[in-house]
């Protein structure tokens, strides 16, 4: 059975990415951990592991059912989770639309039988990987902030050494 490494995520504009990754040269030092490419940097609504081609037709099928309005999203938090060695960037207030869309896409996924964390849903973009040691957290004096009008299904692609994300289909984000 071909399967596939699949998320559903909301991608960043590309000035955005660019913005955050100067920010991040300013503020982690180099030995804080391993920094995501510019063009990786997302945010996963919903996580769903090696999906079968059948199940992932389902699921677009769903995804594409859902009806909600583009929500603003500013990101103005940052943190550090040490065991997973990941540093992210947030959001202080998640929008109500966010959540909506990860409980519908998570709910779907988890009706569909791909596995969902029990834990709950911390939207987040993950900036460095690897970040096991204690680190200094920036002040929270940042703020970047985006619409969102549309939200994608990814594919995670690892070769060569290097994941990326294929973005497979896109819907938009209108009532
Ligand atoms: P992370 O950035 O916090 O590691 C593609 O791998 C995306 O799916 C990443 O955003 C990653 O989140 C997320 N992801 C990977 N494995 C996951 C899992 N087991 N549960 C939830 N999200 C996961």
């Amino acid at each position: 059975m071909n399967t596939r490494r699949l998320f559903f995520g909301i991608g960043l504009p590309d000035t955005l990415q660019q913005a955050i990754i100067r920010w991040r040269a300013d503020v982690f030092p180099a030995e804080a951990g391993r920094p995501i490419a510019a063009a990786n940097l997302h945010l996963t609504l919903a996580f769903l592991g090696e999906v079968s081609d059948e199940k992932a037709a389902a699921l677009r099928r769903l995804a594409g059912r859902i009806q909600q309005p583009a929500f603003h999203l500013r990101l103005d938090d940052a943190g550090h989770w040490p065991r997973a060695g990941v540093v992210w960037l947030g959001a202080r207030q998640a929008p109500r639309g966010l959540l909506q869309l990860a409980e519908m896409l998570r709910s779907q996924a988890a009706r569909s039988g791909c596995y969902q964390s029990p834990q709950p849903f911390h939207p987040h973009i993950t900036l460095l990987r690897n970040a096991t040691k204690p680190i200094a957290l920036p002040p929270r004096n940042f703020q970047w902030q985006c619409e969102v009008n549309h939200f994608a299904l990814y594919q995670s692609v690892f070769e060569q050494g290097r994941t990326s994300y294929a973005e497979l289909a896109r819907w938009p984000l209108t009532l």
